[in-house]
């Protein structure tokens, strides 16, 4: 079984000029093996490359909130849709480093900050900018998810320090248009390579759970595993179904095939980290224990993600406890 598999999806070596092509059509075989051996695979794959027993924890933060020109079908932010959400102007640099530090001082290594806009404005940038080297100068790895940048803008948030760009493709090519009208996939993968031509390591990944088939979803982990050089990290967000969206009643993903596309993730990128981002209050800690199992290697802790709850510390630190999990720590891969 194992050299089945390595037949079907090589290892590829990173950032090597002529990395191997993932296709549609291989993906689909891994994804459809049966659990177990998917499962070991995903695993020895995972202990190759990484810590089995360490999880990297970023910390989020909302540094300006809702009223979004876009108009994207799972968000709570879109202006288009009666969320019922309260729109905030930026936060105050000052602020937002306060709350940096506390995020450092309760074990996050990495601070995110997401801003609510199509694309940072700007007259903003010179306050984003702060922002990054006010948490830098912290010890604290930087990520950003601002909206699409320009490759001006990728240059100036490069050259102030910031570490990771985040930048979700969200689901497939063939299925973006259902969820999102107000730009294309097209547009994110031009920022992807903006920010990738701009020194900056990228964090992009998507969304199960938005009516799209087990095939949009393969298709969208292979198009981040054929970027000329794979997402350093790849958050999978189970949707969390927001009142008065679009998407506010889709059907909930199986459990078994959200673990599935984790192990494929693990398997089609195997040096990337493999976040377990959005979603996890509506998980089991024997579901999360699967999803560690198949490759998953980050998390996002803190009682709020953006604007919707995320299990608190507590909860998680007593899931790590019964996992025999620890955080890894900052420089220990990568
Ligand atoms: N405005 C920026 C953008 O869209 O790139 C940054 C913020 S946006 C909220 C970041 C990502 O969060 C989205 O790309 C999406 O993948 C994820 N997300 C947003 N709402 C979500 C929800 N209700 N459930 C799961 N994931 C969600
Ligand atoms: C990502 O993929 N997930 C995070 C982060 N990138 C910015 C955001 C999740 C947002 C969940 C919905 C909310 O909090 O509003
Ligand atoms: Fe705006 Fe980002 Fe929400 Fe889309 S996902 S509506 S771009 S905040």
């Amino acid at each position: 079984m194992q050299d089945d598999v390595a037949n079907i999806a090589p290892l590829r070596r990173q950032n090597d000029a002529t990395p191997e092509i993932h296709t549609a059509d291989g993906a689909k075989i891994i994804y459809n093996l049966p659990f177990n051996d998917l499962l070991f695979q995903a695993q020895t794959i995972h202990r190759a490359n990484f810590d089995p027993n360490a999880v990297q924890m970023s910390r989020l933060l909302s540094i300006k909130t809702g009223g979004c020109a876009e108009d994207c079908g799972y968000c709570s932010q879109s202006a288009h849709y009666p969320t019922g959400l309260k729109a905030s102007k930026l936060m105050e640099v000052e602020r937002v480093v306060a709350e940096a530090r506390k995020a450092r001082d309760g074990g996050a290594t990495r601070y995110c900050m997401g801003a609510a806009w199509r694309s940072p404005k700007d007259r903003d940038m010179d306050a984003v900018i702060a922002m990054v080297k006010g948490v830098k100068a912290l010890g604290m790895e930087t990520c950003m998810t601002l909206g699409m940048l320009t490759p001006v803008q990728s240059a100036s948030l490069a050259a102030a320090g910031l570490d990771y760009y985040n930048h979700n493709i969200d689901t497939s090519e063939r299925f973006y248009g259902e969820i999102i009208t107000t730009r294309t996939f097209a547009d994110r993968l031009e920022t992807l390579s903006n920010v990738r031509e701009a020194g900056m390591k990228v964090c992009a990944g998507g969304i199960l759970g938005m009516g799209e088939t087990v095939e949009d979803r393969i298709a969208m982990l292979v198009t981040l595993a054929n970027l000329p050089t794979p997402p350093e990290s790849v958050p999978i967000n189970m949707l969390i179904p927001i009142p008065g969206s679009k998407l506010a009643n889709a059907e909930t993903v199986d459990p078994i095939d959200f673990v599935r596309m984790i192990a494929l993730a693990r398997i089609l990128m195997p040096k990337s980290h493999v976040r377990l981002s959005a979603g996890r209050t509506e998980m089991s800690d024997e579901m999360q224990a699967l999803c560690f199992f198949a490759g998953a290697n980050s998390i996002f802790i803190g009682q709020t993600l953006l604007t919707a709850d995320n299990p608190g510390e507590d909860q998680d630190s007593a899931l790590f406890r019964r996992l025999g999990l620890k955080p890894m720590e900052l420089g220990s891969v990568q």
